[in-house]
């Protein structure tokens, strides 16, 4: 089993010492800074401490030395938010904070997000994204629409704060068959429902599908708001969008 002295960054380590406190997590995260190279384990620690030039010079030069993206985002910008989200959550620290954390991941994800996106094909379907109403959080979903435009989905992004109206307007206007509502809030998820419900109110609900996703969602609670599909992270949200389109799992991922 890893070590946390396995680590090899300092102040990394002192990060997990200090204030992961639960056994589960600090095994889990253990392992995933582990098995991580020393360069993804340096721009996690960037974000961790919200410095916004060093993640954006540490994931280019990664980047521009040849590490896959999908790495950079994985084991560097992902795994230095899950500290601050168990920090944040302890109430070690709190939102101006995480905003900055949130805002020097973003700077990382300008790097990988056209990486992730060219893909040069033939659209294989369309999607309306949004994060539902009264919840902010958008990182997530920007993950999920980067990864589904480099799979070759064209992909209306309805930002945050999505009301049942956007979507339903979104849905008419725009042609896609497909709507992926992303929740992060417990007093948001049940939005997920009202959503699906002002569909079948308006009659559109027969001749789409719904994926729905965000940390706290399960897929029995995605069942049981009338989704079609649930995703547990981007790579399963594609995964789950190909399935809804009909998309042959052969096809460029
Ligand atoms: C960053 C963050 C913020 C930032 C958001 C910045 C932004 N632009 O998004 C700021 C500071 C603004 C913020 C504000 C708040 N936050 Co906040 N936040 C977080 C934090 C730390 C990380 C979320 C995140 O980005 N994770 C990283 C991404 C990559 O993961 P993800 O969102 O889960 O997405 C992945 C999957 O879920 C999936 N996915 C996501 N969407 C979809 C959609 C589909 C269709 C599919 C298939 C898949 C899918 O794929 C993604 C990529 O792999 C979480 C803690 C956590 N660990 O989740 C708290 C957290 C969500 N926040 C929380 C809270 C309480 C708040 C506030 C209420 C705080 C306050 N007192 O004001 C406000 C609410 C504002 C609002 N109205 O929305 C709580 C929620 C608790 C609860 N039970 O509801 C959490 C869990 C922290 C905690 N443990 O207490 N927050």
């Amino acid at each position: 089993m890893p070590e946390l002295s396995d680590i090899p960054n300092e102040f990394v380590r002192g990060e997990i010492e200090q204030f992961i406190e639960r056994e589960d997590e600090r095994r889990h995260i253990i392992k995933l800074y582990s098995k991580a190279r020393l360069e993804m384990v340096n721009l996690a620690a960037a974000v961790i401490e919200g410095d916004d030039e060093i993640v954006d010079d540490l994931t280019a030069t990664a980047l521009k030395e040849g590490i896959d993206a999908i790495e950079v985002m994985d084991d560097g910008l992902i795994a230095g938010m899950a500290i601050v989200g168990i920090k944040f959550r302890e109430n070690f620290i709190y939102v101006p904070e995480v905003l900055c954390c949130a805002l020097a991941m973003k700077e990382g994800m300008a790097h990988i997000e056209p990486i992730l996106s060219e893909s040069g094909i033939e659209p294989v379907g369309k999607v309306i994204m949004g994060t539902v109403r009264g919840d902010l959080h958008d990182i997530g979903k920007n993950l999920c629409i980067m990864l589904l435009r480099g799979a070759g989905f064209e992909v209306m992004d309805l930002g945050v704060d999505t009301s049942p109206e956007q979507f339903i307007d979104a849905y008419k206007s725009y042609n896609a068959k497909i709507v992926g509502m992303s929740a992060l809030l417990t007093t948001t998820m049940p939005n997920m429902g009202k959503t699906v419900e002002a569909f079948s109110e308006a009659g559109l609900r027969a001749d789409m599908k719904f994926m729905m996703g965000g940390a706290p969602v399960t897929p029995e609670f995605a069942d049981e708001m009338g989704g079609d599909a649930y995703g547990d992270n981007a790579m399963e949200c594609v995964a789950v969008a190909k399935q809804l389109a009909g998309v042959t799992s052969s096809s460029k991922t």
